[in-house]
């Protein structure tokens, strides 16, 4: 029993002191990597919404749902199609060609708390 709760602090301990980009390292050993793909992560956990990656018109970035609940990444004014993130999921999600540059609110239509904030670059 005591060294079970050793060996998990120690596991924590060693993503945290990978230093840098802490939470897209996390998402990587999370999810074993079977995405495949290199680009920008967006992570929910814990019903929040983890800092999102800003993307220009036409970059793509994958969303993954840690949760064991389904959430949505859902624009704000219908600047794109919503995203569905069933529970323990992950799901690719492109910026439309057509979107001008600036900040976009979105939010999950199934918490009402959840919500952040994409930058589109020039
Ligand atoms: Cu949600």
């Amino acid at each position: 029993m005591r060294m079970r709760t050793l060996g998990v602090i120690g596991g924590i301990l060693i993503v945290a002191a990978c230093g840098g980009d802490v939470q897209s390292t996390t998402t990587a050993e999370e999810t074993g990597s079977t995405s495949g793909g290199d680009g920008p992560i967006l992570t929910i956990e814990g019903r929040s919404f983890g800092s999102v990656p800003d993307l220009a018109p036409g970059e793509s970035m994958t969303i993954v749902n840690l949760d064991s609940v389904r959430h949505t990444f859902t624009s704000g004014d219908d600047s794109w199609e919503s995203v569905e993130l069933p529970g323990d999921s992950e799901a690719s999600f492109t910026v439309p060609d057509d979107l001008a540059p600036g900040d976009y609110i979105f939010f999950c239509e199934v918490h009402a708390d959840m919500g952040g904030r994409l930058t589109v670059t020039g």
